[in-house]
């Protein structure tokens, strides 16, 4: 008999009945984001140099996947072609939304430009209502700043009720604080299952 640790995705726990698949037991993050809002920047600040690029079976579209270690364990990271909503119109969302239904990451990281955040929160809405393990990510806090938007990130947090976390990729600020909440997040919704 094993015990494994691992994320069931939906943020709640049980053991009756589960199957786990192989591939599903290494951790991973997806970045989700609508086009230019920072994913990539944030995927390399996270991956580093390792970095793979693929097509999604079937289709033309690339998807960047990396290791990344966050809090001492290791993810795999992908970087999921942009998307503004669950129903997909285009085949990168498609693809978006198979990564996220399919794979089962253990978070999803959506990346807003904070400027604007209200053009950006359905998403975050249709992630939480399909009960996805999601964090918000409000990037670009530089420029927000700068054109006079103060965004109330505690208050957005208890609203949401996800953690939520402000960056400025191209910096390095916040990241720090987006890898602790990243670890955290995952280690609070870890199950041990008995196999
Ligand atoms: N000022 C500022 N610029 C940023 C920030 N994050 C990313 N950028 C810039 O925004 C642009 C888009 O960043 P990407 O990481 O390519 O965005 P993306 O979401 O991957 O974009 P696509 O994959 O093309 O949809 C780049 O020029 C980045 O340098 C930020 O926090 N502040
Ligand atoms: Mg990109």
């Amino acid at each position: 008999m094993h015990t494994l640790s691992f994320g069931r995705g939906d943020g709640r726990c049980h053991g009756e009945g589960l199957r786990v698949k192989k591939d599903n037991l290494r951790k991973k993050v997806s970045i989700v984001g609508s086009s230019n809002v920072g994913t990539s920047v944030i995927f390399n600040s996270l991956t580093g140099a390792y970095v793979t690029v693929s097509n999604s079976p079937g289709t033309t579209v690339n998807v960047a996947s990396g290791q990344a270690t966050i809090e001492g364990e290791e993810f795999e990271v992908v970087d999921t072609p942009g998307m503004y909503s669950l129903l997909p119109i285009s085949e990168e969302e498609r693809v978006t939304r198979s990564i996220l239904l399919e794979e089962k990451p253990a978070v999803i990281l959506q990346v807003v430009d904070a400027k604007n955040l209200e053009r950006m929160l359905p998403l975050t809405l249709h992630l939480i209502e399909a009960g996805l393990p999601t964090i918000l990510d409000l990037n670009m806090m530089d420029e927000t700043e700068v054109a006079g938007i103060e965004v109330d990130v505690k208050r957005l947090e208890e609203e949401l009720g996800i953690p939520v976390v402000a960056t400025v990729a191209t910096t390095g600020r916040g990241m720090e604080n987006l890898r602790r909440r990243l670890g955290e997040y995952v280690a609070s919704q870890s199950c041990v299952a008995q196999i």
